[in-house]
């Protein structure tokens, strides 16, 4: 096992993984920028180096500082957490020639994922349902042109280099492909710096549901069943739960077999998640696979037991792994909350001291989080404060749970979007287990 972790990252992720060191006995090593220098991942960490400047660009993200942080500390391992540099294929390829282990797959494989024209082709070979698309990336308009009359419109035309919603335009009509082609091509550009676009299939109002897989470097590949991620808003998701209302135990078994045949094809390592989207028919599609430790993997932690930062950890360390599928139960139901500091009416972030904080407990309700009473949310970074998660043995029971909790929940000195989730719990739609991806924009 490592002897010492460095964490590249903040927030409650990095206090999510500082535990998760202790209790393997393995010393964990923030980092931090000078925004950052109360922070309460600071505060847990073993030890901690200031890598710079508030903004990101020069602290959270300075490859050159991280690489030479791991090596006067001595420290054998870096875990990226979620964003940052964690889906940064060129920075895992740095660790990998400077001999620091990078907790994740390996870069070539990050990259194959990071494309999502190579996603969706190693997913079609692997036999993983794919909807409609050109085959290939398209450059060409007129090209453009009879493919997506070919699909059949309304189509989606979607940058190779995005993902998490960024760069896809919907086209309604064969008079206005051509016009929104070029426009995505040059966003595409501007946002990535890579102008690659294909064509896709339109699905309308699907469900986003995504599959938690594990692999070890032995070819075993388990799946801890699906997350129902759908409440979102702008590409960022704002509740989730597990298991999703939409799935019996045949569907899931069959996403999770998809899961599984996708990351056997690629020889995948690590932990990941398989995003697919899921129609009205529940008929699934593969959309792409994160290769990071999610935000939401809490709800998962908690139907099934399995602490997947511990397990995350063991399989970068080469660890053979011990749970076996049919071990795999998912037990009772799990919603997380994502608290932000923000307006709840203008959704505007709301950075600031926090003068007063009381976070809810007793049964069944956990709290990851990286602040505390006193401590200051900073503009630089993203406005997660708190994930609130409930575990209950039906869903109606974890509905009611997860009132209680943030009801429970009470923060002076910022805004939140409690509120916001206050609202989602009394919805109709939501109470039945009716969610889509537009949800949110029906009535907010
Ligand atoms: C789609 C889609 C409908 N049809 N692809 C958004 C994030 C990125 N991973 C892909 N996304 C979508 N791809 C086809 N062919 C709808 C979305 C989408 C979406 C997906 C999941 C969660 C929220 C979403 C919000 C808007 C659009």
């Amino acid at each position: 096992m490592f002897n010492k972790i460095l964490i590249a990252n903040r927030g409650e992720i990095a206090v999510r993984i500082i535990r998760a060191c202790k209790e393997l006995g393995i010393q964990s090593l923030a980092v931090y920028s000078d925004a950052d220098k109360d922070a309460l991942h600071v505060r847990l960490a073993d030890g901690a180096v200031c890598i710079g400047p508030a903004r990101s660009t020069e602290s959270y993200l300075n490859v050159t500082s991280l690489i030479s942080t791991v090596q006067v500390a001595d420290a054998e391992a870096i875990h990226p957490g979620y964003g940052f540099l964690a889906e940064n294929s060129a920075f895992v390829e740095a660790c990998e020639k400077c001999g620091i282990k990078f907790i994740g797959p390996t870069s070539d494989v990050m990259k194959i994922m990071g494309n999502k024209v190579h996603a969706k082709r190693v997913a079609e070979e692997a036999k993983v349902p794919v909807l409609a698309w050109s085959e290939h990336a398209v450059t060409d308009e007129k090209e453009a042109l009879e493919i997506a009359c070919r699909i059949g419109f309304p189509v989606l035309i979607k940058a190779s280099s995005g993902g998490g919603g960024k760069g896809m335009k919907l086209v309604h009509t064969k008079g206005s492909l051509v016009s929104s082609f070029r426009t995505a091509r040059m966003e595409a550009l501007a946002a990535f710096g890579d102008d690659e676009v294909f064509i896709e299939q339109y699905c309308e109002s699907p469900r986003h549901v995504e599959i938690q897989i594990m692999a070890d470097q032995f070819g075993n590949v388990i799946h801890l069943g699906e997350r129902e991620c759908s409440i979102q808003r702008r590409h960022q998701k704002i509740l989730e739960e597990a298991p999703c209302p939409a799935l019996d135990g045949r569907l899931r078994n069959r996403m999770g077999d998809a899961a599984i045949k996708l990351c056997k094809a690629i020889r995948y390592t690590g932990v990941g998640t398989v995003e697919f989207l899921l129609d009205s028919n529940n008929k699934f599609y593969f959309m792409e696979m994160n290769t990071r430790v999610q935000v939401e993997h809490p709800v998962t932690e908690m139907v099934t037991g399995i602490d997947i930062v511990r397990e995350q950890i063991k399989l970068a360390a080469k660890r053979r792994l011990r749970i076996k599928q049919r071990s795999v139960q998912m037990r009772g139901h799990s919603i997380e909350c994502r608290v932000n500091a923000e307006d709840p009416d203008t959704f505007l972030p709301s950075p600031g001291k926090i003068e007063e904080l009381i976070l809810p407990g007793g049964p069944g309700v956990r709290v990851d989080t990286g602040v505390y009473q006193g401590s200051t949310v900073s503009p630089y970074y993203d406005s997660l404060v708190a994930k609130i998660i409930v575990h209950a043995d039906t869903r109606p029971e974890a509905i009611t749970r997860m009132e209680r909790a943030l009801d429970e929940f009470h923060i002076k000195g910022i805004k939140t979007n409690v509120p916001l989730h206050q609202k989602i719990l009394k919805d109709h739609d939501f109470i039945a287990g009716n969610t889509d991806i537009n949800f949110i924009s029906r009535y907010s």
